[in-house]
């Protein structure tokens, strides 16, 4: 027998494989379809470390396991390659964002090739190939034509080191989620797109899928759905109304003031009036510049001392009792919530109670009235909406150009859908301009171009679409990454979506899994997709951290790179290494001294093929077989390992034949593709074991009394045994004190008792 030789061997069926296509998806549609999906990565520049694999091994296991089994299997792989990083990397290392992704995207192709992955590179998508972001400019235009595209002008969240504006969701705590810069306001025209018309369907939807709770809790949240009312309050003196939306109707006779956020457009309107009827016009004037930058989690963190200001001369009536009550202009309205006027009630709510102590306002405690009756007889019932639409204009280089086109006589023209894709076009310069331009603003030849629809001269769009733009969809492109006529058939769709399993990280709970659903719903509204959802399943890989319990990183020099596991120990080692470290989804730390466990499990599967003889074991096959299928259809991969580990265990000390170790090696196959394929070709198989059926076993043979045995010492879990049919008690409690894991507890030590549970338990007590 050989050594085993993890070089030799993985290089060769890599080669192979690829050879002779076996990972190519074929379009079967007698099979039943199983669409398994990673999250495509952007290709840093930093190229992979350790953790970043671990989804996509749990994906390549998962649909290994489902085409044993029958199944017909997609799972794809590309490039999420516009936007901010591969722009921010381009200019740091002055190379042109176009190269960098090239350069990037062939290391990334090296590091995962070494790791066996079954992916169908001759699907493989770039968002930033014009034969794929042409679908997306065309999926805009779609919305723009439906009137889910709009411009506006109000202020937007600028970042002043990567000098451009960003979404709500681009932001963390305030600051640039990418850069770590404190946010400014600024009022700038923007593309928008109108994601609130989809936020009770997506809401409502969330009930159908097979996701983390928390998750879903993260898209409810940020959607944050309110149902309320609004309440006019009439300014004394004037005909004019202030609107205030309200969750709580039902405490209107305790409203002692209202509140308007700094930017309500009667305090602006007060501000230009030449004859105002505040009396304190500089007063309210320095508060407003004082509040000015603030972001909006200053102006509404808790416990954060509120301000404010009266505006003086300027009363309004509660429509309920007739009072005549004060107006303030405080920063803790926000102005894009609700109406940006709230009705305060210090008796009731603890925000307006802060503030009217600070500020000796009456705190009136009423009792409360019918919040229905309220809301029926002073205004409408009225729902809001956390979730703001989405601020969809860059202005960057590296992005899909937005297809419009803007004419002095005809307005906004949409580029005509033959002349897309709208192209990037090459630029020596494409640093951000800091005006509030995109750097192809300025590039003549590009911009100006003639009106579609009159003909005279007229200005391309010159701002770029989000990061977020090219991953809206691009699970459906997988499908048919060829189409030119569409960006998926219609009947390849209705084959393979939905994504059956999609797998990814926790930080893409609201950003890329709300656009996603939207972008998708509309699609589904507009009859380009057959199904009103795009991912049945959701899974979120848990963090591979450093040794020193950090996040592997850069800055902190601890990075393990796979390559150099894959070199030392191999690749199959590495991929059941991350399989086994612990529960798939949770946080755990990378330990090169526990890698040497998998590979000497490794090790003990390659020399059992020396013990192969006529005699079959009586191994426990049908609960094994059992065991590790579900446990991979639940993503228990960890579990599934072990139950290996502790069948081989077992045959080692039994008789094994050549059944025995086909079942066992496939088995492991999805874990370790290229030692099990190595043996299964030394075993004189033919074709790849990869194309071969999953084990089988009959339920009736589950109930024989073979099953997974907890060995307890003391009543403490410390082993697990698989036990075959007909074993007597001795035999399991000999068993039991061999294992290794045991015998460090009971040594030297008298043993009391030995209790048995058929088929469940044995206790060693000492
Ligand atoms: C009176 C009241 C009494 C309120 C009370 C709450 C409690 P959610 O649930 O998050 O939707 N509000 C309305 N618009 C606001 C704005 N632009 N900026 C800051 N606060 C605003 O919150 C709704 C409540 O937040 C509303 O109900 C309003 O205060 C306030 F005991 O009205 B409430
Ligand atoms: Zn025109």
């Amino acid at each position: 027998m050989e050594k085993y030789d993890h070089n030799k061997i993985e290089s060769r069926w890599q080669k192979e494989w690829a050879e002779k296509g076996i990972y190519k998806t074929k379009e079967d549609n007698g099979k039943p379809k199983c669409y398994v999906l990673d999250m495509f990565p952007y290709p840093s520049g930093d190229g992979l470390h350790v953790g970043h694999p671990k989804g996509y091994i749990a994906t390549d296991v998962y649909s290994r396991y489902k085409q044993m089994s029958g199944f017909n299997i997609l799972h794809p792989m590309g490039w999420d390659a516009f936007g901010l990083p591969a722009e921010n990397y381009a200019i740091k290392n002055k190379i042109h964002p176009r190269l960098a992704v090239e350069k990037n995207i062939k290391r990334f192709k090296e590091q995962l090739s070494i790791i066996g992955f079954n992916y169908d590179w001759s699907r493989e998508i770039n968002t930033t190939d014009p034969k794929y972001y042409k679908w997306t400019q065309w999926i805009f235009l779609k919305m723009l034509e439906k009137g889910l595209a709009y411009q506006s002008n109000e202020p937007v969240n600028w970042c002043p080191s990567c000098q451009t504006v960003l979404a709500n969701e681009d932001l963390e705590g305030g600051k640039c989620e990418r850069c770590d810069s404190e946010v400014e306001k600024k009022p700038l025209r923007q593309w928008v797109l109108k994601i609130t018309d989809y936020a009770d369907r997506m809401l409502e939807d969330l009930d159908k899928l097979d996701w983390p709770r928390s998750i879903k809790e993260s898209q409810k949240n940020w959607i944050g759905r309110s149902e309320g009312a609004e309440i006019e309050f009439a300014i004394v003196g004037q005909e004019k109304k202030i609107k205030v939306f309200t969750t709580r109707a039902d405490t209107l006779f305790g409203v002692t003031y209202v509140v308007l956020a700094p930017e309500h457009p009667f305090v602006a309107e007060q501000i230009r009036n030449p004859k105002p009827q505040i009396r304190n016009k500089s007063e309210v004037e320095k508060y407003l510049n004082e509040t000015k930058n603030k972001t909006e989690i200053e102006r509404t963190a808790e416990g954060k001392e509120k301000t404010g200001v009266i505006l003086e001369g300027v009363m309004v009536t509660n429509p309920a009792n007739n009072e005549q009550i004060p107006v303030w202009v405080a920063d803790y309205a926000l102005a894009n919530y609700g109406t940006g006027a709230v009705m305060a009630v210090p008796a009731h709510d603890e925000r307006d109670f802060a503030f009217a102590e600070k500020y000796h306002l009456p705190i009136i405690d009423r009792s409360l009235v019918d919040k229905n009756e309220i809301t029926e007889k002073f205004g409408k019932a009225k729902v809001t909406y956390k979730l703001r639409d989405w601020v969809f204009s860059r202005q960057r280089y590296w992005g899909e150009p937005i297809p419009v086109i803007h004419c002095e006589k005809c307005g906004v023209v949409p580029v005509p859908e033959k002349d897309l894709p709208v192209r990037l076009p090459e630029v020596e310069h494409y640093e951000p301009t800091g005006t509030g331009e995109s750097p192809l603003a300025d590039i003549v030849e590009w911009v100006n171009v003639s009106c579609p629809k009159c003909g005279g001269a007229a200005k391309r769009e010159a701002n770029t679409m989000p990061q977020w733009a090219g991953s809206c969809w691009y699970y459906l492109r997988d499908i048919d990454p060829k189409n030119n006529e569409a960006l998926v058939d219609k009947q390849k769709d209705k084959y393979w979506s939905p994504v059956n399993f999609y797998v990814g990280g926790a930080e893409h709970a609201t950003r890329h899994l709300i656009y996603a659903r939207f972008w998708h719903k509309f699609l589904f509204d507009i009859g380009v997709v057959n199904y009103p959802e795009p991912f049945t399943r959701l899974q979120n890989v848990g963090l591979i951290m450093a040794e020193d319990g950090r996040k592997m990183s850069k800055r902190y020099g601890n990075i393990i790179n796979p390559d150099d596991v894959v070199a030392n120990y191999g690749a199959d080692t590495l991929r059941v290494y991350e399989m086994f470290m612990g529960p798939f989804d949770q946080a755990i730390a990378w330990s090169t001294e526990s890698i040497i466990g998998p590979r000497r499990f490794l090790e003990k599967v390659w020399k059992l093929q020396g013990k192969i003889s006529d005699v079959k074991s009586s191994f426990a096959w049908p609960v094994t077989i059992k065991k590790v299928s579900e446990d991979i259809e639940a993503m228990k991969f960890n579990t599934a390992i072990s139950t290996l580990m502790i069948a081989v265990g077992i045959l080692e000390k039994e008789k094994i034949n050549k059944t025995d170790y086909e079942i066992l090696l496939k088995l492991l196959a999805p874990f370790a593709p290229h030692l099990t394929e190595e043996l299964w070709l030394t075993l004189g198989n033919q074709g790849s074991i990869h194309e071969s059926a999953w084990p089988e076993y009959e339920e009736g043979e589950l109930e024989k009394k073979e099953g997974i045995i907890i060995v307890q010492v003391n009543g403490v879990k410390r082993d697990l045994m698989i036990i075959a049919t007909g074993k007597t008690k001795e035999e399991i409690e000999k068993m039991a004190l061999q294992s290794h894991k045991i015998a460090k507890w009971v040594e030297g030590k008298k043993i009391k008792k030995v209790i048995q549970v058929k088929g469940k338990l044995i206790n060693i007590v000492v």
